[in-house]
């Protein structure tokens, strides 16, 4: 290489990242085609299920749950109102054709995030917000304490869901035979069960959990301890607007980054007197970070402040506190052992 060019690089180096820059600040953040809908529109279209803990409407039709609140964070990042968001319950083999055709701006379902759900339904995945894995729920009278035990049994399994094809697999690999019996909506579902017209009921062990805790009797049934699948929950958007896919996957990490710096909704506000660079900007009290990204730099404190960190939205539907009492296990902190993560807020 000649001198000549070593000094050169440098100045042409220096010209791209100049002109990058000055690109960059005359032109305004792209606000992308979802999102400019969404403003439009004045709210936020969610699409959900139907089940206690993580998605339900209240006793005064206000919907509530573990799914919900990341649907409410959203509406706080764009809108800085939580309310400003719908949502719309639709079944598991239902809800997958409406985010396609539209009807949805994100589903916050406990939608798996598959291979094929990328290529072929053109789905783009936010961050895990609930590390799952397909269960099998029996009554206890029948005696089973695994799944091997099930030979010839009778197995719900609902319609349009991952459930379909992990079930099929496990019974293909352990060499024993199974009858499906296939159902769409999610209440006849429950009842097959309690009813007796199924053995079993295969779903995510989290939506099975759920059920449970919701039957007259939640003693009288078992979640065998096998896990046939890995099913990491995440929203999922249509791909095609990569703006709106940052916007829900940092949304969801802000909840995220708070628990890690130990912020909570009570305690945001003693936050903002934090000497810490990085909390500074994260919070907005430096407006850098916002103003770099093109959001309200305060987006992550009305989150936090509104909404809660990401271990609260847990632990307020789901967690030890409530009836359900789900332990975080993998959903822990990955400072605490579990895989919840977010990348950097710099
Ligand atoms: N994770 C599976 C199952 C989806 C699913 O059925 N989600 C549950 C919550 S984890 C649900 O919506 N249950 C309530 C309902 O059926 O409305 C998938 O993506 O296919």
């Amino acid at each position: 290489m000649s001198t000549t060019s070593n000094i050169r690089w440098p100045r042409i180096a220096i010209a791209i990242v100049a002109l990058t820059a000055a690109i960059g600040a005359a032109v305004p953040a792209d606000a992308g085609p979802t999102l400019d809908k969404i403003k439009e529109r004045g709210v936020i279209r969610v699409g959900v299920g139907s089940e206690p803990g993580f998605f339900t409407p209240d006793a005064n039709g206000k919907w509530q749950g573990f799914f919900v609140d990341f649907g409410r964070a959203l509406a706080v990042t764009v809108f800085n109102d939580p309310d400003k968001v719908e949502f719309t319950n639709s079944s598991p083999q239902q809800r997958l054709p409406a985010l396609q055709a539209g009807q949805f701006d994100v589903l916050l379902s406990g939608v798996t995030q598959t291979v094929t759900r990328a290529f072929k339904l053109n789905f783009h995945f936010g961050p895990v917000v609930f590390y799952d894995g397909q269960g099998i729920l029996v009554k206890k009278s029948l005696g089973v304490t695994k799944a091997a035990d099930l030979e010839g049994a009778t197995i719900g399994v609902q319609s349009g869901t991952t459930g379909e094809l992990n079930i099929a697999d496990f019974f293909k690999k352990t060499g024993k035979t199974y009858k499906p019996v296939v159902i769409e909506d999610t209440d006849t579902f429950t009842q097959a069960l309690l009813s007796g017209r199924v053995d079993a009921l295969t779903q995510d062990s989290s939506d099975l959990g759920l059920r449970r805790s919701a039957f007259p009797n939640p003693d009288d049934y078992v979640l065998l301890p096998e896990r046939l699948s890995k099913e990491p929950l995440a929203p999922a958007v249509l791909g095609g607007d990569d703006r709106w896919l940052e916007i829900v996957d940092w949304t969801v990490y802000a909840t995220v980054q708070a628990e890690e710096y130990g912020i909570t909704s009570q305690n945001v506000d003693s936050f903002l007197k934090s000497d810490d660079p990085g909390i500074k900007r994260f919070l907005g009290v430096d407006t850098s970070l916002g103003e770099a990204i093109g959001l309200d730099p305060k987006f992550a404190y009305n989150v936090i402040k509104k909404v809660g960190n990401y271990g609260e939205i847990f632990e307020r539907n789901l967690g030890k506190s409530t009836k359900i009492g789900f332990e975080r296990g993998l959903n822990k902190l990955w400072t605490q052992g579990g895989l919840i993560y977010s990348p950097p807020f710099r």
